[in-house]
Formats: C-alpha cells, sequence, structure tokens
C-alpha cells in the first residue's frame, strides 16, 4: 500500500515590488523579489482522500505574500521571510511548517551629474541575493542567507597544476590562466529560537551579505589561485571567521573556461602561452567545484 512520504505546498514565483518614500527627504527606496512560499503540516488528507478542508488556496498564500510585505518591512529579506513564514504557523493550527524563499533582485540607484539620484535605479548584473527561511512550530527557525550569479573574471593570478596524470588527462598543467566564475554562496546562521529572536540585532542580516560580498570579491582578487577549490575554502573560512553565527558556508563554482587559440596558421600569429591575447570563452562543458566548510566538527551536520 503506497503511503504519502512527504507533502508540502504553495505559491513560487510570487513578484513583489515595494518602495519606500522617505517624506523627509523625497528619497525613495525600492525592493523586488521573486517570493516562493510552500506549507507542511496535516495535509495528507488532501493528497489522499480529495479533503480540501485543510488547504490553504495557493491563491490566498500569494495573498498573504503581498499583505505581509505591505505590513512589514522587506529589508532585510530574512526579516520578512521570518514575519511571513510565522504567520502561517501562527493563523493555521494544522500547518506545522512554513518554507519560505525571497530571491531580491538589484536595483542599483543611478549617480546622474555625482549625485545619487531619489528615484532612479538600474540593474547592474544578474547577482540576486537569496534567503531561505524554515519556520517550524515547536523548533524555532531556519535561516540560509546567499549569493548567486556574482559573475567573476581574473585575467591572470591563478594556476593549476600537480593532478593527476594518467592515460585519460590531456589538459596541460598552467602556472597562469584566466579564472572565471559565478559564484553561489550560502551562509547557515545558527537556529533563532523565535521571531523576536531574528527581530534582536536584525542589522546582522545586511552585514553579513556586505561581508561576504567583500570576501568574495577580496578573496577571489588577492587569492594566487591554485585551484578552485583552494581559493573557494579560503572564502568559506574567512566567511565564518566574520560571522560568528554563521555555522556553515556552501560554495558552489563552475569553471567557465577560456581556451588559447592557435593562430600560427595565419601568417604565423603567435597567441599561445606569454603571446595569448586572444581566447575563446566556452559555455559548456564546465567545471563544477563544491564544497560546504563548517565551523567545527559539531556544525558539520547542520541542517
Ligand atoms: N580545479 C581547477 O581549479 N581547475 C581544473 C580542475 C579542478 O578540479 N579540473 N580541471 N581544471
Amino acid at each position: 500500500m503506497p503511503v504519502l512520504a512527504s507533502a508540502r505546498y504553495g505559491k513560487d514565483n510570487v513578484r513583489v515590488y515595494k518602495v519606500h518614500k522617505d517624506e523627509k527627504t523625497g528619497v525613495h527606496t525600492v525592493f523586488e523579489m521573486t517570493v516562493c512560499a510552500l506549507l507542511e503540516g496535516e495535509i495528507e488528507t488532501s493528497y489522499t482522500t480529495a479533503d480540501n478542508s485543510v488547504v490553504v488556496a495557493t491563491d490566498s498564500i500569494k495573498n498573504t505574500i503581498y499583505i505581509k510585505a505591505k505590513e512589514h518591512p522587506v529589508d532585510p529579506p530574512e526579516l520578512y521571510a521570518s514575519y511571513l513564514g510565522q504567520h502561517f504557523i501562527d493563523t493555521y493550527s494544522h500547518i506545522t511548517t512554513a518554507h519560505i524563499k525571497v530571491v531580491q533582485h538589484r536595483w542599483t540607484r543611478m549617480v546622474i551629474d555625482g549625485e545619487p539620484h531619489a528615484h532612479s535605479f538600474y540593474r547592474d548584473g544578474e547577482e540576486k541575493r537569496i534567503v531561505e527561511a524554515t519556520i517550524t512550530r515547536g523548533v524555532g527557525i531556519d535561516i540560509k542567507s546567499g549569493i548567486v550569479g556574482l559573475s567573476v573574471l581574473k585575467s591572470t593570478g591563478s594556476a593549476f597544476h600537480g593532478f593527476v596524470r594518467d592515460e585519460y588527462t590531456t589538459l596541460p598543467e598552467v602556472w597562469d590562466r584566466i579564472l572565471s566564475t559565478d559564484i553561489d554562496c550560502s551562509w547557515t546562521w545558527k537556529r533563532f529560537a523565535d521571531r523576536a529572536a531574528v527581530e534582536n540585532g536584525v542589522e546582522r542580516f545586511n552585514k553579513a551579505w556586505e561581508q561576504a560580498r567583500t570576501v568574495l570579491m577580496r578573496t577571489f582578487a588577492n587569492d594566487y589561485s591554485a585551484s578552485v577549490q583552494n581559493t573557494m575554502y579560503k572564502m568559506a573560512e574567512e566567511i565564518l571567521q566574520l560571522v560568528p553565527e554563521v555555522d556553515k558556508v556552501g560554495l558552489s563554482l563552475p569553471n567557465k573556461h577560456y581556451w588559447e587559440v592557435d593562430l600560427s596558421w595565419h601568417k604565423g600569429l603567435k597567441n599561445t602561452g606569454k603571446d595569448a591575447e586572444v581566447f575563446a570563452p566556452q559555455t559548456n562543458p564546465n567545471g563544477l567545484i563544491k564544497c560546504e566548510v563548517a565551523r567545527d566538527q559539531t556544525t558539520v551536520t547542520v541542517r
């Protein structure tokens, strides 16, 4: 006899925009996000016996996403996600867990004639800020924050040698190569007891996001990289050091290859080794290097 092994449902891809208008200065601040809210609890019968009495319609979940964005700050997104998730478990006694994902899109203030503009913004890249919050009755609030799609490239300062050489190997060892990747980085907070614990010291979230972003770029730029593996480990180590309330840092980095193009067939053009200037960026295949770095042995298995 089949059993419902797991179930959650809700609304995904809810696009939300919120503007904050400073009455005194006339300066506007805008936020745009894409929200997913999925609920878990005593909802089995909706699947097994068509019992819709346990279903909070996904349309109502969508409405709640807008209403909570109106009632509460959406900055930082960790706070908004906690308010939203807490609402579902406080309001519906049969809902035990709310899974909230917030993807924040970039709107960066324009600087016009050297002055920050009051109400005009531009999209400076596809990088996103991510929050995944799990709010569980009787357990607390688990939050994973992150950055995805931070595209970076360095034209030197990267090597890769000493790797396994056998009958499958064609890749030459290099002491100077291009390194390019789209950084996905997450940091998992120690569990918060409740919403008040998230609110208390709420500035920690934007600070950590800024610190992580700075570390990712600074380490990428300054490290003479022996490999993607080693550079990413250094990134994670420093984030853990700077943000003591974080237990684990995860990284996922594609290695986006740029191959040399041998042009010697054309009038003897030199374009390899130290003479390489024109490269062919590859779309695929790409390397993919991942790791999670825990603060210590006790946090290895954190969520
Ligand atoms: N790590 C790198 O940094 N570069 C590589 C790898 C790897 O594992 N494999 N090929 N190139």
